[in-house]
């Protein structure tokens, strides 16, 4: 007669399941809560005390952990040496195990003393998935009621195939692992217990980053390549990404997305989520060359794509409204070879539009988010670093002109202020040293990703050419030196946004003042390395 050890903290479809077993022929065995149950459903279970001849002991710590049960779980009866020690010793063979470990994740969640949560690790259950798990070839493996159903359908139609058996044992294996995880972050996160250092209140902050992290991310597909054709690459997801995420984007035409395109989209989405009126942004290697934002959606198009029509060859392009004809049409009046082109939706007659540009027939690869501008928790950046990785969350806080001083005699305009706000949600975005002019809330001119801020305020100068004058501009750090703020009052420019804080700020307000020029101090550094 096959026997079966049941030993399940969640009891839910437990007496289906083990009648189901009954019904094709097995023997049960059980531990005490689980035996319980069975024998109150008024089925015929023995007690694991009778299998052991131990009694459960150690406030339960020791059930299962006998030679009996796990002889009877690890032995080949295949093999005659095997088969010989059992009978000698009085093992029976266990042919099946359904377990279902001790609550310790919920429990560790709780927050409960260190010592209640130490008491739901649970030993015992592990193991018989272990032992049972790698005896496949003769032991079945149950670990979850989602598995009952079908494990009972196979018995009753003939039985498990080894396959069958395997598949249930990389379960179980996978079971342990998280398991076995959650164990080691819970002990990772304890408070050390010995804090001999001198930190400041502030450095005692509880850090928000587990010090340990479980895997979270689960394979989409291979790309092509990565960034580069040498370089192979893979997307991965989060395990239930939010609306508003880049995960949560559907294709709705052209090629596969490589790994720059999924780069790229993703800078353009965080950027188009800054503004709440109609806006556009066209992004290369995930800086804005061309950013607008405007009462009419096709206005802003056409100024973002303006912006700086060249560097546009090859963009990716996201907008915050739906996409309808007037605007596709607009965007296949004007827009050359483009990747991607990202928005909350496509009405359908725009979508024939698009589609049937000639340039874009079969590439263009049309990414359609509903979510787009949905809330979103703060994420969780992640970054490797030879050896390790790095975590910190995304800049994702609102540019917030509330906390901003202006620090010169001059006060800027409205249409200065309007124009300085657009300047920093767009600045942001591009690479450090970053600076951008901005114009009537359009991009005008971009300097990024370089090593002196000097170099950025000249190559967004030259972008902008007599576009900056009258406009703003923001910078995503402070002015090292007043050289910055005279190449800047220099285009025109007549109101600077920065964040301050630098040694020698006193000079670039002088700086600003002496050009006649606003400046306001916004008290938030914007790096983007
Ligand atoms: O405390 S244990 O680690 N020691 C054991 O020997 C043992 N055997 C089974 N926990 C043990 N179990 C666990 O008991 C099982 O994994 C299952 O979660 C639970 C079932 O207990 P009961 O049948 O008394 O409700």
């Amino acid at each position: 007669m096959p026997r079966a050890l049941l030993s399940v903290t969640d009891k839910t479809g437990l007496s289906a399941f083990a009648a189901g077993l009954a019904e094709v022929g097995y023997e049960l065995i059980s531990t005490g809560g689980t035996l319980k149950h069975l024998q109150d459903a008024g089925l015929p279970a023995i007690g694991i005390e009778q299998v052991t001849g131990f009694p459960e002991m150690l406030d339960g710590r020791v059930k299962t952990l006998h030679p009996k049960v796990h002889g009877g779980l690890l032995g080949r009866t295949d093999l005659p040496e095997h088969a010989a020690a059992m009978a000698e010793h009085g093992i029976e063979p266990i042919d099946l195990v359904c377990v279902n470990l001790y609550r310790f994740e919920e429990t560790a969640a709780k927050g409960l003393p260190e010592a209640e949560t130490v008491e739901q690790i649970d030993i015992g259950g592990p193991s018989m998935l272990r032992s049972a798990a790698k005896n496949y070839e003769r032991v079945a493996v149950v670990t979850s009621v989602d598995q009952y159903d079908g494990v009972l359908a196979k018995l009753k139609a003939g039985g498990l195939s080894t396959g069958d058996r395997r598949d249930l044992a990389a379960a179980a294996f996978a079971t342990t692992a998280s398991y076995d995880a959650a164990i080691a972050g819970w002990f990772a996160d304890l408070p050390a217990s010995e804090d001999t250092s001198e930190a400041t209140a502030a450095d005692k902050e509880p850090s928000p980053f587990p010090n340990r992290f479980a895997p979270l991310f689960l394979k989409r597909g291979d790309l092509p390549y990565g960034e580069n054709p040498h370089q192979p690459a893979a997307f991965y997801t989060d395990s239930s990404p939010g609306p508003e995420s880049l995960a949560a984007a559907e294709q709705l035409h052209g090629k596969g997305l490589s790994y720059n395109n999924l780069l790229d989209l993703d800078a353009a989405r965080a950027l188009i989520r800054e503004f709440d009126a109609p806006a556009c942004a066209v992004l290369k290697h995930t800086n804005p060359c061309g950013c607008a934002e405007h009462e009419d959606a096709v206005a802003a198009f056409e100024r973002a794509y303006a912006g700086d029509p060249v560097s546009a060859f090859g963009s990716i392009i996201a907008v915050n409204r739906r996409v309808n004809r007037e605007l596709a049409e607009a965007i296949c009046a004007t827009a050359g070879f483009v990747e991607s082109l990202l928005a909350p939706g496509f009405d359908e007659d725009a979508l024939a539009l698009l589609t049937s540009k000639p340039v874009w027939k079969k590439n263009v690869r049309l990414m359609s988010l509903p979510g787009l501008l949905e809330p979103a928790e703060i994420m969780t950046d992640l970054r490797r670093v030879s050896g390790g990785l790095l975590a910190q969350h995304r800049d994702e806080a609102a540019v917030d002109p509330s906390m901003w001083e202006c620090k010169t005699e001059r006060q800027p305009t409205e249409a200065e202020r309007a124009d300085l706000i657009f300047a920093q949600r767009v600045v942001k975005h591009l690479k450090s040293n970053a600076i951008c002019y901005v114009n009537d809330r359009q991009l005008v001119g971009a300097g990024a990703g370089q090593m002196s801020r000097l170099d950025s305020a000249k190559i967004a100068a030259e972008k902008a050419g007599d576009r900056a004058q009258g406009g703003a501009c923001g910078s995503d750090a402070f002015f090292p030196f007043r050289d910055g703020v005279d190449a800047v009052a220099a285009t025109g420019v007549t109101a600077i946004v920065q964040p301050g804080g630098s040694k020698r700020d006193d000079e670039s307000v002088a700086a600003a003042n002496e050009h006649g020029v606003a400046m306001l101090f916004t008290g938030r550094r914007h790096f983007r390395h």
